[in-house]
């Protein structure tokens, strides 16, 4: 299926009048409400394949229905959000989940529905058919050195791929780790991780980049080889410039002061990628936005100040991409209301009043700077948002008509009740 432009204007022509007047009124006491907008419109935040499905636990997973099932159904899926919003003009892909048959085909289908490539996932977390050596305890950290070279090189191949597609990164992300205490010599795991690292990183073209993803638990629940930030910024250190540490907002402890994080990140040059979700217990990969709103636009705080501190540009300066499950919602309806909240923590963001923040901040006055930030976040800059998509060429209300325009019945009728995504 795809949305037609005409049923995009059609859909704001109705919603036009009601969406100006709230603008309007919202743009009196913002004076760079342009800007903002601008900035909002070359916001793109990439879509992962493996989010397209319905996502589930290890107690069921109840499919919804309509399912892609195949990487270029994925990429449809991921068109149909674009068209909708403007704003998820990328998709990121797993291998060896999404192993393109043709690479011409593919990129030729990207362009069609106006998508680039996003950061590259290997897995090693999982036995694949008639793999030689199993990853039950580990891949990169692993005491055999032959499960390493397997690891390391499964990583070189995604490298391959991702060149084909015009990619320029891959992300490492390992479930190595132990599950019980004594089962891991702490140091040696490390050693034999950093040295798979340095192979792989080795085989990074100049112009990629590679992000160390860190997770604190699952899944093994002991010790995870990169854990934290800390322990993945000592490898993106060790590793070279090219290398960064990318955070998952779902892979800390509880109650992880993540805002943090980010600032000392990106104050070290070390911050390159960025995966979105929210949760309320664990790695739960929910809506972001949906459960702590406020934290998400704290994150956004500290990256728009740091980003513009170094002067990097907020569209390209961060691999921006959404990791989310869903367990109950329509996939496609998920990924719209996760990109909506991104967009409107960020625009939240942009208008700080950072000249103001400084001052109470230099005058110990507590109060004001929490007022200053709070004032903000509690501005409802969803006509901005709104614009930015108007005059992209996307919907006012990306939710409400892809309701209107019975996407996933088209795509069930298409694709059939009983299809299952590849992924997770
Ligand atoms: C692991 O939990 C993770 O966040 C990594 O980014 C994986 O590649 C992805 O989820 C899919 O399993
Ligand atoms: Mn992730």
């Amino acid at each position: 299926m795809r949305v037609e432009k005409y049923q995009i204007d059609d859909h704001n022509s109705q919603l036009q009048g009601k969406h100006q007047r709230k603008l309007d009124n919202l743009s009196v006491d913002i004076p760079q409400a342009e800007e903002v907008i601008s900035k909002l419109a070359a916001f793109q935040i990439a879509i992962p394949s493996w989010a397209l499905g319905t996502g589930g636990t290890r107690f069921g997973r109840f499919s919804g229905g309509g399912e892609p099932g195949s990487l270029e159904e994925k990429m449809e899926d991921i068109g149909l959000l674009h068209a909708l919003n403007q704003s998820s003009g990328a998709i990121s892909l797993h291998i060896p989940w999404d192993i393109p048959q043709n690479y011409q085909d593919i990129k030729a289908l990207a362009a069609q529905h106006g998508l680039s490539f996003d950061a590259m996932n290997s897995n090693t977390f999982q036995d694949q058919a008639g793999q030689a050596h199993s990853y039950k305890f580990g891949s990169m950290q692993h005491v055999d050195k032959a499960v390493r070279k397997q690891a390391v090189d499964h990583n070189i191949e995604v490298i391959r791929h991702g060149v084909e597609l015009g990619s320029d990164a891959l992300t490492v992300w390992l479930s190595d780790g132990s599950s019980f205490p004594g089962q891991l010599n702490f140091r040696k795991a490390f050693q034999n991780t950093l040295e798979s690292l340095q192979e792989v990183y080795a085989a990074l073209p100049s112009n990629w980049k590679m992000f160390v993803e860190y997770k604190a638990f699952e899944p093994n629940f002991y010790s995870t080889t990169v854990g934290d930030w800390g322990q993945s910024l000592l490898y993106a250190s060790k590793l070279g410039e090219k290398a960064y540490t990318l955070v998952d907002l779902g892979h800390h402890l509880p109650n992880a002061n993540i805002e943090q994080i980010v600032s000392l990140l990106l104050m070290e040059g070390k911050l390159g990628g960025f995966h979105f979700n929210d949760s309320k217990y664990g790695d739960d990969d929910l809506t972001a936005g949906s459960i702590k709103p406020y934290q998400l636009f704290l994150i956004f705080n500290e990256l728009v100040e740091g980003m513009d501190a170094k002067g990097m540009d907020h569209t390209t300066g961060l691999g921006w991409m959404i990791d989310a499950s869903h367990n109950v919602k329509d996939p496609l309806e998920d990924l719209l209301q996760s990109v909506e909240a991104i967009m409107i923590a960020y625009a939240q963001a942009l208008l700080v009043d950072r000249k103001a923040l400084n001052e109470a901040q230099a005058q110990n006055d507590v109060a004001r700077c929490q007022e200053i930030l709070q004032e903000t976040f509690r501005t409802d800059v969803r006509p901005l948002v709104a614009e930015a998509r108007l005059r992209g060429g996307a919907a006012l209300q990306p939710l409400e008509l892809f309701r209107k325009l019975k996407v996933r019945e088209n795509l069930i009728q298409e694709r059939g009740l009983k299809t299952v995504a590849t992924g997770l």
